[in-house]
């Protein structure tokens, strides 16, 4: 198993690759990857409960601006997550894209083990979020990189195999920044602002993580990314086209596993978006399943706000009838969250407290607001893993 490890680069314990594991574990998945039972998947979700069995699919294409414009704000506001098809970006893109990433995650252990990354930045080849020593671990593997703001960008740090994926991976990001660019236009009339108000309010930022999810001998054990929500303004995911794994907590609480429309993205909301809507939109709960027949590869663009603005809810959407649900706070203190702690740190850690006050506004705009504290002895953060 030695082949398994790399030098741990700043991390409490030795890294070792998911690809690894599945290529040496037999039939067994090893301990540090079982969640506990209440956390294990439930692999027959099929979607069919209760008539609800897909989040919705929302034509960007449609001629009806203002039909559009409903659509995604119904689904930001029920589900916090949609589908969009006909969103502009160039299908052979999306297709190209896949191949580049697939290309890389399939070179040999030495070549990937050259961009192995550190929890200073995140950037690079990693296998696990959080630093805590000894915490569970996801069935994933992943490469994270920064788009914007342009300084963080170094294509130095993508990896240079296969040789079409730098060219390839710029020219994806700038399409798909332009279809959040153009879904934050949507978002802010949803809210009944002017279109330009929410992207105002937000900056701009962005960051991608591919993730490669090995075959897995004991998928109903793990999951490939633990229940978290984005703690970043909103996520643009290009799945797998042929293998599933995302499941969604549905507004029925339950989850339900997504049927991706090929060549869709789905879209979801972040936590910073529910904080600036003061929980108009949700930020909702999602996992990742495994298979014990196919790898999978997901690509999540997470377009996220400049990181030292105020994010508190936007003036226009407080009232004496709804106070503000949350406390001012930038996108660089709260992400030290998850710097240190993981998604699922996070998720404990902070989300529940945006999901209570989110049910509270729901059934009652009247409590006092729910103030999210950093914990003690945090480190300043210097840039995102997500
Ligand atoms: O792989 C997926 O379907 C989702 C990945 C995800 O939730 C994430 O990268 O945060």
């Amino acid at each position: 198993m030695s082949s398994c490890f790399n030098g741990g680069a700043g991390w409490p314990e030795p890294v070792v690759r998911v690809q690894a594991v599945s290529d040496t574990c037999g039939d067994t998945v090893p301990d540090r990857y079982v969640k506990p039972p209440p956390e294990r998947p439930s692999l027959s979700s099929d979607g069919s409960r209760g008539g609800l069995n897909n989040i919705p699919v929302v034509d960007l294409s449609m001629p009806d601006a203002d039909a559009t414009c409903r659509a995604v704000a119904a689904a930001c506001k029920e589900w916090g997550f949609f589908q969009a098809v006909n969103h502009g970006v160039r299908p052979e893109l999306l297709r190209a894209a896949r191949v580049s990433w697939r290309g890389f995650f399939r070179q040999p252990a030495e070549v990937r083990e050259r961009y192995a990354n550190s929890p200073a930045t995140y950037e690079g080849y990693g296998s696990r979020l959080g630093t805590a020593k000894g915490g569970p671990l996801d069935w994933g593997d992943y490469y994270f990189l920064h788009l914007l703001p342009a300084a963080l960008k170094s294509h130095d740090k993508w990896p240079s195999v296969p040789p079409s994926l730098r060219e390839t991976t710029e020219e994806y990001s700038e399409e798909v920044l332009g279809l959040a660019r153009r879904v934050m236009r949507l978002l802010s009339s949803g809210l009944g602002l002017e279109a330009g108000r929410l992207q105002e309010a937000f900056g701009e930022g962005a960051c991608m993580r591919v993730n490669f999810y090995p075959r897995c001998p004991q998928p109903e054990l793990t999951l490939g990314v633990a229940a978290h929500s984005d703690p970043g303004g909103m996520t643009m995911l290009l799945v797998d086209d042929h293998v599933r794994g995302l499941q969604v907590r549905s507004p029925d609480g339950g989850w339900i596993t997504v049927d991706p429309v090929p060549d869709a993205f789905i879209v979801n909301i972040g936590d910073q978006i529910q904080v600036l809507s003061n929980a108009v939109y949700k930020s909702v709960a999602h996992r990742v399943t495994v298979s014990s027949a196919e790898d999978r590869l997901s690509m999540a663009f997470f377009y996220n706000p400049r990181g030292d603005l105020p994010i508190a809810p936007m003036p226009e959407l407080v009232t004496a009838d709804r106070p503000a649900l949350y406390p001012e706070m930038t996108f660089d203190e709260y992400r030290v969250f998850i710097r240190q702690r993981g998604l699922g740190g996070k998720a404990k850690a902070q989300l529940e407290s945006l999901q209570a006050t989110a049910d509270k506004a729901a059934t009652s705009c009247s409590g006092s607001p729910v103030v999210v504290a950093p914990p003690p002895g945090c480190p300043a953060a210097d840039s995102s893993s997500s």
